[in-house]
């Protein structure tokens, strides 16, 4: 493998901190993947599912006490705690690479150190950018072989250039304790240590995609986004691209995957998944507008709730050559359940813990003791396998972007959809996302969390700046995507939702899409253009009218008017950065509703 004098002199200088007894080179051959299989096959590492009906599959579990992100222990470090802003955990460098440096200290001794060079986006690509991790987990270097495009080549796209982000990772004691998941934009560095759980050791994921690009993006002139890139086509051929960010647990895997209701298939529509997580969005200089790209290679999917109804598409995907963590093993014929795959919960099985498991025992509220597959359980599949990946997923520059879509989960508030006046407010309806705990998930109902453009644990600096690195772009686009805001989660007064959502979801798009052709009206409210009721096709719905359609458009002003309260606390906790233009958006809000 082409070597590099920058690259080599870190892996040696972080060797002489962590003491691994070798020192090995991923390839990204198949015979090389092949042997860290069967080595963490023979550890106990992975277990080897059923190779007729899952071939390639393993199952893997993380310790019990690292199943997630961990916001409280992840830090961005800059020179000052103004740069990282209020919302980011902070941490002076100095002292941060103090605390890691007596934690990683010998840490690889007895083990390897796995050298994993990768690109986020297509190798060669002059939107792509270089990573190098090095992990003692063979578990991660496989996980990583699956969602980035990692090996040999990506040494001859970085030749003898210095530019790549660093990134170290150390299983260690996996003691909760001193879990630190720690990011030196200034350093292009990330330090993660004590976790062995993917959203915390595959760094190319979040630490490198979202939180040091979103701070190279700000200095280079481009965004990095929490967002899935899907394409809509059309019977005559035509493809339009849009983005989406929705906070976790809103369905975002779902809709990147969607299947369009029958009767739009029938007439030839189609959905194309670009990506279900993240997009690096860069200004085409020749055509001046929004492009996105989905620096990723592989979907790590939450897996419970994923079943032939919800997301046919993934579940397709996750059928070969994927690694399932935390779920349900199914000793009866080698393979794995989740809860919502199907009403057959496995009679001789093991849960995520690697216990033996009665379904009978599960209990809905303590889902994280009783279920066989952890709520946060995963699936690592290949974006190669997705039935329904676009044609554009390996294209060097991306898709052009027609509309930006935020969401949030909201009982009353939100209504289905609406569109911002304009990219400056249409960036102010993306500062003021938030998401509501339903009765299933935490007892209080209705406890609102901000998760500005789904990024609040993603954002590599300070929220305030993020925000106006937003509104520096809208005016860097001459034809800038139109910025829209859906709410698939309404609820009647029994807490029902009223929209079935899912495949349904369609019809919403076509909307937003009509709107961006100028295709069709709207009405202008205090919080945006909403659309006419019998403007969302509604035809081969059941339980669906006109009216509930009125109903779910509605804008109850009383609900905006409490919100603007809980909007005015969030601005003041992201503090003085926050753009004045923002504030002024705020303002003009409030007094369009109380017009
Ligand atoms: C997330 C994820 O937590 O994609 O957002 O895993
Ligand atoms: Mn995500």
């Amino acid at each position: 493998m082409r070597s590099n004098k920058f690259v080599d002199s870190w892996i040696r200088e972080m060797a002489e901190m962590t003491r691994p007894d070798k020192i090995v080179w991923i390839d990204g051959s198949e015979e090389q993947a092949n042997a860290l299989r069967a080595e963490a096959v023979s550890t106990g590492e992975m277990i080897k599912l059923n190779e007729e009906k899952l071939p390639n599959c393993y199952l893997h579990r993380t310790a019990i006490n690292d199943v997630a992100r961990v916001e409280g222990r992840t830090f961005i470090c800059t020179p000052t705690k103004e740069e990282a802003g209020n919302i980011n955990n902070w941490k002076d460098p100095k002292e941060m690479y103090a605390i890691l440096k007596r934690l990683y200290t010998g840490s690889m001794k007895g083990k390897t150190m796995y050298v994993i060079p990768y690109s986020m986006g297509v190798v060669g690509s002059e939107f792509s950018k270089i990573g190098i991790e090095l992990t003692d987990s063979i578990y991660v270097v496989l996980n990583m072989l699956i969602m980035t495009r990692a090996g040999a080549p990506v040494m001859e796209a970085l030749g003898d250039s210095p530019d790549f982000v660093k990134g170290l990772h150390a299983v260690a004691d996996c003691d909760e304790e001193n879990r630190y998941i720690t990011h030196f934009p200034q350093d292009n560095t990330i330090m993660s240590v004590n976790s062995a759980y993917g959203g915390n050791v595959l760094l190319g994921k979040k630490c490198f995609a979202l939180r040091i690009a979103s701070y190279l993006g700000r200095k280079e002139g481009w965004m990095a986004e929490h967002m899935l890139i899907l394409g809509v086509e059309y019977p005559n051929g035509d493809v339009k691209y849009v983005t989406a960010a929705f906070p976790s647990a809103c369905g975002k895997t779902n809709l990147a995957m969607l299947i369009p209701p029958e009767m739009y298939r029938k007439k030839g529509y189609k959905v194309w998944t670009v990506g279900d997580d993240i997009a690096w969005l860069r200004v085409n200089k020749k055509d001046g507008k929004l492009y996105a790209m989905n620096p990723e290679n592989g979907f790590f999917g939450v897996a419970p709730g994923t079943n032939s109804h919800s997301n046919p598409n993934a579940l397709a995907t996750t059928m070969r050559d994927t690694i399932f963590t935390n779920v349900c093993h199914n000793l009866d014929d080698n393979t794995v359940w989740w809860e919502g795959l199907n009403d057959n919960p496995p009679t001789n099985a093991i849960n995520w813990k690697g216990e033996k498991w009665d379904y009978r025992t599960y209990n809905k509220a303590d889902k994280v003791n009783t279920s066989g597959a952890h709520p946060n359980s995963r699936f690592t599949a290949s974006a190669k396998n997705c039935p329904c990946l676009s044609g554009e997923f390996d294209s060097p520059t991306g898709v052009p972007i027609s509309a930006i879509i935020f969401g949030g989960r909201r009982a009353k508030t939100a209504p289905l959809v609406y569109q911002s006046f304009n990219w400056q407010h249409g960036t102010f309806v993306g500062s003021i996302m938030a998401s509501e705990t339903t009765a299933a998930a935490a007892g209080a109902v209705g406890v609102v969390r901000r998760d500005p453009m789904a990024m609040r644990p993603f954002v590599g600096y300070n929220m305030g700046d993020y925000w106006q690195h937003w509104l520096d772009m809208g005016k860097a686009i001459a034809h800038a995507p139109k910025i829209f805001h859906v709410n698939w989660f309404r609820t009647d007064d029994e807490g029902h939702f009223i929209w079935p959502g899912f495949g349904d979801n369609f019809r919403v798009l076509l909307w937003i899409l009509d709107r961006c052709e100028d295709k069709v009206d709207a009405v202008e409210t205090a919080i945006g253009y909403v659309p006419k009721a019998e403007d969302i096709n509604i035809e081969g719905m059941n339980d669906i009218t006109v009216d509930t359609i009125r109903d779910l458009l509605s804008v109850d002003r009383g609900a905006w008017l409490e919100d603007i309260g809980n909007i005015e606390e969030f601005y003041a906790q992201v503090g003085d950065h926050v753009p004045a233009t923002l504030k002024e958006e705020l303002a003009a809000l409030k007094a369009r509703l109380a017009d």
